[in-house]
């Protein structure tokens, strides 16, 4: 099923929407593998206008991948289809928003991206840091992505933002609980360098936002995020992914919209005055 709003084919499109339903080393509440199934299901109640750009996502050319078919080798036969499928939109300049999927995602998304964007920087909103070494005897797992991602990107390059769940700092750059205040500085920081927005969806607050695979309590508001994504607008941001929406653990179809609702802003703000 694709998106309703999804206009282009994929020659005259400038940003791609692609589907990563992987969730192999989810460890609480498996389920985020749905994901983009249930996320275009939730679109259907979504409008097209967004009262916070003001602006109608229909004026922006968008092609819908789809979901990749993923059969779970292993890892790194996983993680290599999923770089392979980056590459091709990256290297056609495409705007790329991703859809996971657990955590884990990121990690290959940013190793094809940072090749074709060396000095890209990377700001993760998210409730936890994920910056353990391994997890449950995994290196890759959605608890060691921004380990993995501090591989690749330099420290000081890396925003970890909206955190409550930390276990041990691993990057120069962490703001606790909150989000839309942090985003000027970050701004005069980076300027107009290229930049990877990861977002979490935990980072809201699990009263309002029960979908996910690891609830974390005291989470921002969506005002907050809807801010924060505005304020975003401003910085070069080339591509993104939205990861840990989990239908099962909190199966209300009611979440799949404002996950659906987040994505048109996410696409809303990437194209927003900017040049790749
Ligand atoms: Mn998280």
């Amino acid at each position: 099923m694709a998106f309703h709003f999804v206009n282009s084919s994929l020659k005259e499109a400038n940003t791609v929407i692609l589907g990563i339903p992987y969730d192999r080393s989810s460890s609480y509440i498996p389920g985020s593998r749905f994901a983009p199934q249930f996320v275009r299901i939730g679109a259907d109640n979504v409008e097209t206008y967004s009262p916070y750009f003001k602006q109608d996502i229909r004026k922006i050319k968008i092609y819908d991948a789809g979901d990749i078919v993923l059969n779970y080798p292993s890892v790194a036969q996983t993680f290599s289809q999923i770089r392979e499928e980056i590459k091709k939109y990256i290297k056609e300049k495409k705007r790329i928003i991703s859809l996971g999927g657990e955590h884990t995602i990121t990690v290959p998304i940013v190793s094809e991206i940072v090749k074709y964007f060396p000095d890209l920087n990377l700001i993760q909103l998210d409730a936890h840091s994920d910056t353990r070494d391994t997890y449950l005897g995994e290196k890759y797992s959605h608890a060691t992505v921004i380990k993995r991602i501090s591989e690749i990107i330099p420290n000081n390059r890396i925003f970890q933002l909206g955190l409550r769940s930390l276990f041990v700092p691993a990057t120069k750059n962490q703001y606790l609980f909150k989000v839309a205040e942090y985003i000027d500085g970050i701004k005069k920081k980076i300027k107009t360098m290229p930049c990877y927005l990861t977002l979490d969806i935990d980072v809201l607050d699990c009263g309002i936002m029960p979908a996910v695979q690891t609830a974390v309590p005291g989470g921002i508001s969506y005002q907050e995020l809807f801010q924060s994504i505005l304020k975003m607008s401003e910085l070069n941001i080339i591509a993104c992914d939205i990861v840990e929406y989990n239908p099962l653990a909190s199966p209300n179809l009611g979440y799949a919209s404002v996950v659906a609702e987040i994505l048109r802003e996410l696409i809303l703000m990437m194209n927003k005055n900017k040049k790749m």
